[in-house]
């Protein structure tokens, strides 16, 4: 008999997680409060870019071994992957959390499994989610099992990262971890480490928390690189030549829904203690308005007006706009009154006034072309064409994704951030 899992949010985690499983010998049900999210995945149609996605979907769909609505169904497993972002005062918004939770105690019967996904604070699955399960009346860890199982995959990446990535899975007792491993087996091909559910939760924010701690420390080496007359690529470029140094990237800022936000929790559970925790946050936060500080030095200097703002997603390659540090650099722009137009080459939709739709109408008549996004098209451009276009040949890449040499030999006067040997 098909095991059924109702996954409960169809987001970048959920609908991959449910499309895997739906192709791996389950029957899954798939829950989501955004109507037009079912309507759109009833057609076969999906809201994320993802490669493989749209064909595993269908597949499922063929094989009616995925069905969507906006309400659980009874099932053997529940799968809750919905947001668990920050509210304006950093602190955890576990309200999405709470009421997947909610909705499905009406459902769940004996000998079920319950599979918290979402990235949350240590302690979620014993603070919230068992008060909220025990309205069920079944008996936590005898009748109902619990587990947190985070994902660990990347926008771009996803269906090869979900079954060659080790995956941590934490049980509220061992019964719980036993299943949640039994389950994810059916594709998982890395590694599955078991442990406790509050452990595992730590672990799943201190990956990241790691990450956004040493992307802060290549950007306070940036700011005192600009100060010294050192290029920084070059200085972190050299380090990590030592066999056990990984120095990561500076940039104009973290953005994304993960890096930016996991820290957060820690911040939050323990703030005396969370003391480079929390300065690390600041520090990568402060970016944007460096970066904004710089333009307008740069602009200052060569008597410069109109900037092109290139790349606003958060990240390469991708048209995920959200927490994107390029929109925190656009504001302060803005408040700077600097002249300014932008452009995205993934922006699906024009989402504010000084934003363009094509890169001949943000760099024709520019003075500063300002990088902030390291997307694949602007390593490739048409130097010659684009020199022709701009009114002052200055460029700005906060990202070094750009060849300083050719750049140099089209006539362009270029600036990095962290660079102050090379100007
Ligand atoms: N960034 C830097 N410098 C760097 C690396 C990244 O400035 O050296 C910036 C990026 O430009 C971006 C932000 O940080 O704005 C986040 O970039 P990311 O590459 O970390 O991308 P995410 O957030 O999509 O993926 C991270 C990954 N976590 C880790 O690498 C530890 C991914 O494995 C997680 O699954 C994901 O967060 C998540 O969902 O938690």
């Amino acid at each position: 008999m098909m095991k059924k899992i109702c996954v409960v949010g169809l987001g970048y985690i959920g609908l991959p997680t449910s499309v895997m499983f739906a192709n791996n010998g389950f029957h899954v049900h798939g829950v989501d409060v955004n109507e037009s999210v079912i309507d759109q995945l009833s057609r076969g149609e999906v809201h994320i870019i993802e490669p493989g996605l749209k064909e595993l979907l269908n597949s499922a769909i063929e094989k009616n071994t995925f069905t969507v609505s906006n309400t659980p169904v009874e099932a053997d497993i529940y799968i809750i992957a919905v947001p668990s972002p920050i509210n304006e005062d950093k602190s955890a918004n576990m309200r999405y959390v709470e009421e997947a939770t909610k909705s499905i105690v009406p459902y769940v019967k004996q000998g079920n499994l319950v599979i918290l996904e979402s990235t949350v604070p240590p302690r979620t699955v014993e603070d919230i989610l068992i008060p909220i399960l025990e309205q069920s009346g079944l008996a936590i860890g005898d009748e109902l099992y619990i587990s947190h199982s985070p994902e660990r995959v990347i926008p771009g990446k996803v269906f090869t990262e979900l079954v060659e990535n080790d995956r941590i899975v934490g049980g509220i007792n061992s019964v719980s971890s036993d299943m949640t491993v039994e389950l994810y087996k059916t594709f998982v091909k890395g590694q599955i480490h078991v442990t406790d559910a509050t452990t595992a939760e730590l672990v799943k924010v201190i990956e990241n928390t790691y990450r956004d701690i040493n992307i802060a420390f290549a950007n306070e080496l940036a700011k005192i690189s600009d100060q010294i007359g050192v290029n920084v690529w070059e200085a972190i470029n050299f380090a990590n030549f030592h066999p056990r140094v990984n120095i990561h990237l500076p940039g104009p800022g973290v953005g994304g829904h993960c890096i930016a936000v996991d820290p957060w929790f820690l911040v939050e559970k323990q703030p005396d203690l969370a003391n480079i925790i929390h300065l690390a946050r600041n520090t990568n936060d402060s970016m944007p308005s460096y970066t904004a500080g710089r333009v307008k030095e740069i602009l200052g200097q060569n008597e410069l007006g109109k900037v092109a703002v290139l790349g606003l997603a958060f990240k390469a390659n991708i048209d995920d706009m959200r927490e994107s540090p390029s929109m925190e650099v656009v504001k302060h722009l803005r408040e700077e009154d600097i002249d300014f137009v932008a452009y995205d080459p993934h922006a699906s939709r024009i989402e504010f006034e000084e934003q363009v739709a094509s890169f001949d109408e943000a760099v024709n008549g520019a003075d500063l072309l300002l990088i902030l996004t390291d997307h694949q098209v602007f390593k490739e451009l048409d130097l010659k064409s684009v020199r022709k276009q701009v009114k002052s040949p200055v460029v700005f890449d906060t990202k070094n994704c750009i060849s300083r040499y050719q750049w140099e030999e089209n006539g362009f006067k270029v600036y990095k951030l962290g660079d102050s040997k090379n100007i």
